[in-house]
């Protein structure tokens, strides 16, 4: 069954008289940062320079998915990766990890905070986003699974 997310390409434009940005379609970071004081509406692009190719994609960051004001949240793990990988939610969301692999995976922060056991397949973690900030994660058993849970607001 699918599910509608907003994913969200660049936290767009809102206020600012930005109507001459011409869209350059990049794809974008959301960022979590709490939106008052970024003075600059318009960065000048220096027209000498080449563009680089939208395309160099080890992108080292995920699209954030925006996940802001529901109740329940879920996030799959599958293929060894956390779906979406760079989560963000509001306070009181309850985010639901549920491992649709074979092998099992942890929901494990990089700090300390919060962590699941092992979760075998079809099992579940579920984690109530109280305070806000960014919780980058893990899987202890595959260290090289990662993930982020922004919890905005
Ligand atoms: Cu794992």
């Amino acid at each position: 069954m699918t599910r509608l997310m907003l994913v969200l390409a660049a936290v767009a434009v809102i206020g600012a008289g930005a109507a001459a940005i011409a869209g350059c379609g990049s794809g974008g970071q959301a960022t979590a940062a709490g939106s008052t004081a970024t003075g600059q509406s318009s960065m000048p692009m220096p027209s000498s320079m080449p563009m680089p190719a939208a395309g160099t994609s080890a992108a080292s960051k995920a699209p954030a998915t925006l996940e802001l004001h529901r109740s329940v949240v879920h996030v799959k793990i599958v293929n060894f990766a956390f779906e979406p990988s760079h989560l963000i939610v509001s306070p009181g969301t309850r985010v639901v990890w549920t491992n649709e692999d074979s092998d099992p995976h942890t929901v494990t922060a990089d700090s300390a905070g919060f962590s699941s056991q092992a979760l075998d397949t079809g099992s579940s973690y579920t984690l109530v986003a109280k305070r806000s900030g960014s919780f980058p994660y893990h899987c202890t058993i595959h260290p090289f699974m990662h993930g982020t849970l922004v919890v905005q607001g």
